[in-house]
């Protein structure tokens, strides 16, 4: 165990225990200003079709390197927003593709804690996501582990991936803030099956062995971050109030314990 830099002994021992913690106003609303210009340019200018009432012929469009995937009421053709900028359910793919993105996700006091998380300072970063549920139409998450979709291994064990989910908006009940069951890291991987919810692949848990109803919901303001281990159980519910829920997870790989079992070359840095 390294030395801690940013986080006290029992934020770290709250950590091990939960298998998530928030930080409350880590980022300031200027920064996440900045983050929201840039994805509201991919999204607006990446699905500039719709404005002419023209649904892209994929539900996954690219524009300059990101990835735009829509919310699926519209990848259906139900329902097309005025604004392009509520019909996307995830952007993806900026990180090293668009600055303002990069230098954020690398910040000094995010990658901080997350080597104090972690327990190492060999980090890999993995992936950029924000998830994005529009007003009246976001879907919700089901409940999963993040680790058992991602191409490393052990997947059994705590402490080899972390999200940082920083929030981008107010997250509330109604809007679709994130929930966690408490401790259930410690229960390995219980990942079970590929589902199919909403025309989108999800991959579901076994809740059998856990209580929902001792979730702890996490509601957050602009600039708080949640961090959650790669084997924590969490769900977001679906957007039922007419403010949107934006929301940017960067993923992060300890690159001392984990090995990359993906196909073919692994085209991730390194940032510690
Ligand atoms: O932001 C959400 O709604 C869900 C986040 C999530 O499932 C994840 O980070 O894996």
């Amino acid at each position: 165990m390294i030395a801690l830099k940013a986080i006290t002994t029992e934020q770290r021992e709250q950590y091990e225990r939960d298998g998530f913690i928030v930080f409350r106003g880590l980022f300031s609303q200027d920064e996440i200003n900045a983050v929201k210009e840039r994805l509201a340019y991919y999204i607006r200018q990446g699905l500039r079709m719709l404005k002419e009432g023209q649904k892209p012929e994929k539900d996954t469009v690219s524009f300059e390197g990101a990835l735009i995937q829509l919310e699926p009421l519209v990848a259906q053709g139900k329902y097309i927003p005025d604004d392009p900028l509520y019909a996307a359910r995830k952007v993806w793919n900026l990180f090293g593709h668009d600055e303002v993105l990069t230098s954020f996700a690398t910040s000094p006091k995010l990658l901080d804690i997350v080597e104090d998380l972690l327990g190492t300072s060999a980090i890999w970063f993995f992936a950029d996501k924000a998830l994005l549920k529009p007003p009246k139409i976001g879907v919700e998450k089901p409940w999963h582990q993040d680790l058992p979709y991602f191409p490393f291994e052990p997947k059994d064990e705590p402490q080899i991936h972390v999200a940082a989910w920083i929030a981008l908006d107010e997250a509330t009940v109604e809007n679709g803030c994130m929930q966690y069951i408490s401790g259930s890291h410690r229960l390995g991987n219980i990942t079970t099956a590929h589902v199919d919810t909403y025309g989108l692949d999800h991959l579901s848990a076994d809740m059998s062995k856990v209580d929902t109803s001792k979730a702890v919901v996490v509601e957050a303001k602009p600039g708080d971050v949640s961090f959650h281990d790669g084997l924590t159980l969490h769900y977001s519910s679906p957007n039922t109030s007419d403010k949107p829920r934006w929301a940017l997870v960067l993923d992060f790989i300890n690159a001392e314990r984990a090995t990359y079992v993906g196909k073919g070359e692994p085209n991730f840095p390194r940032v510690r």
